[in-house]
């Protein structure tokens, strides 16, 4: 047994996630650490709200709502459809916390008792009506070179000039489109990150066994250009952590609050704390996850990500942490994802373009998405989305192949036996077949699971379905029955025990079919099989059981005709 601690990417708190969104990160962290737990490790799966930054403060402003009590309910929302899809954290936090905002301090105070924090001037645009300053994008106005009178302070969408907010005409705020703005200058806390380059890069090198995509992003930005750049970590807004040198004041620094990318990845360690603190438990409770000197020297570390995502978890995070001084727990993996795309082009949140999490489950249960989006993860390129392959994904692998065995399986045994499991006969060559294959197949899954290969590990849990089917096509049970009924039992009851088999390692996959079918073989049973043979006899003879609801219903070429449709412009 062993420690594994897990996180997943924060979702952004405005608005909803789509399924891009959820297949990058917390759908495949959910699987792994699901497949831990059923193998009897020690798991904490952490994942939280990521509810700083300017993103937040617009989004808020559209409402009408405090910034803080959007951020309530949208994480509430969001926490929701969590359960929903079955996503099993053991805390889903929020980066606002209290205990963020101790630990994001305590962290900036650390730097900075490491020389690693300088305060740099800069001039920047300042909106008097707005009462603050505008991060460029937030500046509109014309641009210089084309004359598109749209054009953002640090680029020219229309003619792609690179601009400086000072280059355009006409500027104006994009958030009030007030025109009384100004230059101030303003004082920022820059991390040190050039200081510790080599070190990072020692340690991105010894990571031998991270994925291509993950070590390459990284080496792209300690190597081009300049290499690692220093960094800005505070900004000029009211909403954030407030920027203090762990709990004292930070003179000159009133006002202003750490950057969003500074205190997000530190929340992965406070929604730890925030566990501890809602379980009434000590300090020491998060601390054995994320101390090295307090029991986190046996905890293996696996962060999942989409790949927009791994700069900041291969070198400004690690630059926090190193940089700290302190022994923190660092990350041992990050598995780390390409895009799903959507129908011949981008899933946006922006645009409102593709399936998002709310739409996903009033369609169509969990279980549907999690298979099709974790059988098509993203993961050694871009994956694509279309309603025709998710509907014959769902038909042939769900429906025709787990879904119609089971059925089969339950409704012959309850129309020759009853509804107990039948007794009589023995195995014979056939089953000792079956159990062998099944075995190699399990083994095959184990080492795919184990190594967070997600495509590979879902193809073999299909194959392990496969072969179900096929042993009851070979065995053929309800012609046996007519002459040696004894032999049918037999083959019953080893299809019964495979329905409970299919269950426990059908589960980190589809865990709510995964319960029906548990609860239809009416066992608590859920032992991840040693062996395999054993564990295809745990249901015994005269063991009562139900035929379940259909597990999966086929998917009509008029539901995907009224869901391309639906779906195809944008969200409303
Ligand atoms: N919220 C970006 C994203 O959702 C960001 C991740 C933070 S992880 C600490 O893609
Ligand atoms: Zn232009």
């Amino acid at each position: 047994m062993a420690r594994h601690l897990i996180t997943s990417a924060l979702p952004y708190i405005n608005g909803i996630k789509h399924l891009g969104n959820l297949v990058g990160s917390q759908l495949p962290a959910d699987l792994y650490a699901r497949y831990l737990r059923a193998r009897g490790h020690e798991v904490m799966f952490i994942c939280a709200t990521d509810e700083h930054g300017t993103p937040a403060e617009l989004a808020a402003a559209k409402t009408g709502e405090a910034v803080a009590d959007y951020c309530k309910r949208m994480h509430a929302v969001q926490s929701e459809l969590a359960r929903g899809f079955g996503l099993s954290f053991d805390h889903y936090g929020r980066s606002s916390s209290p205990q963020n905002h101790a630990l994001t301090q305590h962290f900036a105070g650390k730097l900075a008792d490491n020389g690693l924090i300088r305060e740099v001037e800069e001039r920047q645009v300042y909106s008097i009506a707005d009462g603050r300053f505008l991060p460029d994008r937030y500046i509109e106005g014309t641009c210089p070179n084309c004359g598109y009178d749209k054009a953002r302070g640090d680029q020219c969408e229309n003619c792609t000039k690179q601009l400086d907010p000072t280059d355009l005409i006409d500027p104006r705020s994009a958030i009030s489109g007030s025109r009384d703005l100004e230059v101030r200058t303003t004082k920022h806390l820059y991390l040190r990150q050039s200081a510790l380059k080599d070190e990072i890069a020692a340690w991105i090198d010894s990571k031998s066994d991270w994925p291509i995509l993950t070590t390459s992003i990284a080496r792209k930005w300690l190597n081009d250009g300049d290499g690692l750049q220093d960094r800005g970590i505070t900004r000029d807004l009211d909403w954030g952590v407030p920027v203090k040198r762990g709990t004292e004041p930070w003179p000159g620094m009133e006002g202003k609050v750490f950057y969003v990318w500074f205190d997000a990845p530190i929340e992965y360690i406070a929604a730890t704390a925030e566990l501890a603190d809602k379980l009434g438990e000590p300090d020491a409770f998060w601390r054995r996850w994320w101390r090295l000197d307090e029991g986190a020297e046996d905890v293996t570390y696996t962060q999942f990500m989409g790949k927009d995502n791994v700069p900041f978890h291969t070198l400004s995070f690690p630059a926090t942490i190193i940089g700290s001084g302190e022994p923190w727990k660092m990350v041992d993996y990050i598995k780390s994802f390409n895009y799903l795309t959507y129908d011949g082009g981008q899933f946006s949140t922006s645009q409102g373009r593709g399936v998002f999490m709310d739409h996903a489950l009033e369609l169509l249960p969990a279980d549907y998405w999690r298979w099709w989006l974790l059988s098509h993860a993203p993961e050694s390129g871009d994956s694509e989305f279309t309603w025709e392959n998710f509907q014959t994904s769902v038909n042939k692998d769900l429906a025709d192949v787990l879904g119609n065995f089971v059925s089969r399986v339950t409704k012959f045994a309850r129309s020759k036996f009853g509804e107990t499991v039948p007794e009589g006969g023995d195995w014979g060559g056939r089953e000792r077949a079956l159990v062998a294959d099944l075995a190699e197949r399990l083994r095959a899954y184990e080492g795919f699971l184990d190594h967070r290969e997600v495509r590979k590990a879902a193809a073999e849990l299909r194959g392990i379905w496969v072969l179900g089917n096929e042993y009851l096509q070979a065995a053929a049970p309800w012609a046996t029955f007519k002459t040696d009924p004894h032999a049918a039992a037999m083959q019953t009851r080893l299809g019964l025990n495979l329905i409970r088999l299919y269950a426990i390692l059908s589960q980190p996959f589809v865990p709510f079919t995964s319960e029906a079918m548990l609860e239809a073989m009416q066992t608590g049973d859920r032992d991840w099989p040693a062996d395999i043979g054993a564990a295809l006899t745990i249901l015994p003879p005269g063991h009562a059981f139900t035929v379940p609801e259909v597990l999966f219903a086929k998917i009509t070429d008029e539901q995907r005709a009224e869901w391309e449709e639906r779906f195809k412009g944008v969200r409303s």
